[in-house]
């Protein structure tokens, strides 16, 4: 029982369904011990993102430092990171790490509030691609990435080859974001291997947070030992689970019943 230790290094969403909540919700289902380091804090409900706010470097570095000098963390996940200067200063911390790294490069909510600065997204692909083991990046976060404009299933593997060449080691595209791709997501790695693979579309407009539970329930999984891909596919399952457990708490879409 929680003899696992994964660190989740995000923004905070105040309505609880997605960022770092999402993440402590999906590794103690898992029974990984969950840390938090925090990135920025955002003022949401369910329709809105109404403030945000970037932790200050010295805090920022010193939760990872703080938590690196005392435990053995097994696996870390990034999630929403604002802006360049936290990119650039993540990237300079995990280049020391030798844990597996899932680097969910968030830009975007469903709703269309910004979570990135359109500055960052270069940050990302010089910084921290090339020391991601895999990155889990959707439609829209794919196609500034890659700089292609996706429309089909082929676009996808291409995508998923410039994202490679820009040094991470696996990418996974979600598909979910083109009408006739739901539920099917493209895995590729830096050896060539590549799968597409499935799982049953859940039709509930309660995904607040799929995309964190997504990328934290691997990041979990590889704590637990897993292999990549196993850890994928068990993390997809995850997420079908909890979107079949996914509730109503405000107007707009609701959080995942993590399970
Ligand atoms: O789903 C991506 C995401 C990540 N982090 C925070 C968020 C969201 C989406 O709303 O609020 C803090």
């Amino acid at each position: 029982m929680y003899s696992k230790i994964a660190i989740t290094i995000g923004g905070s969403d105040s309505g609880g369904g997605a960022g770092i909540q999402a993440d402590l919700r999906t590794f103690m289902s898992l029974k990984v011990h969950g840390c938090s380091v925090l990135s920025c804090i955002t003022a949401q409900n369910s329709i809105e993102v109404s403030c945000v706010e970037a932790v200050g470097k010295n805090t920022f570095l010193s939760q990872l430092d703080t938590l690196f000098a005392d435990f053995d963390i097994d696996a870390l996940k990034t999630g929403m990171l604002l802006n360049e200067r936290i990119i650039i200063d993540t990237a300079s911390k995990l280049n020391t790490y030798t844990i597996p790294k899932i680097i969910d490069p968030v830009m975007v909510t469903r709703t269309g509030s910004k979570l990135l600065e359109d500055s960052a997204i270069n940050a990302y692909k010089v910084f921290l691609l090339p020391i991601a083991d895999l990155v889990t990046p959707n439609i829209y976060e794919a196609n500034l990435l890659s700089g292609l404009e996706i429309s089909s299933k082929e676009d996808i593997e291409n995508s998923a080859k410039n994202i490679i060449g820009l040094g991470a080691k696996a990418v996974l595209i979600k598909g979910g974001g083109l009408k006739d791709m739901r539920g099917k997501d493209f895995f590729l790695d830096f050896n060539g291997r590549k799968e597409w693979l499935f799982n049953n579309f859940i039709n509930t407009k309660n995904t607040h947070g799929s995309g964190c539970t997504l990328s934290a329930a691997i990041c979990g999984y590889k704590a637990l030992g897993f292999e990549l891909l196993d850890a994928i596919q068990k993390a997809k399952l995850f997420v079908e689970k909890s979107l079949e457990n996914s509730y109503k708490i405000g107007s707009g879409p609701g959080p995942l019943g993590h399970h």
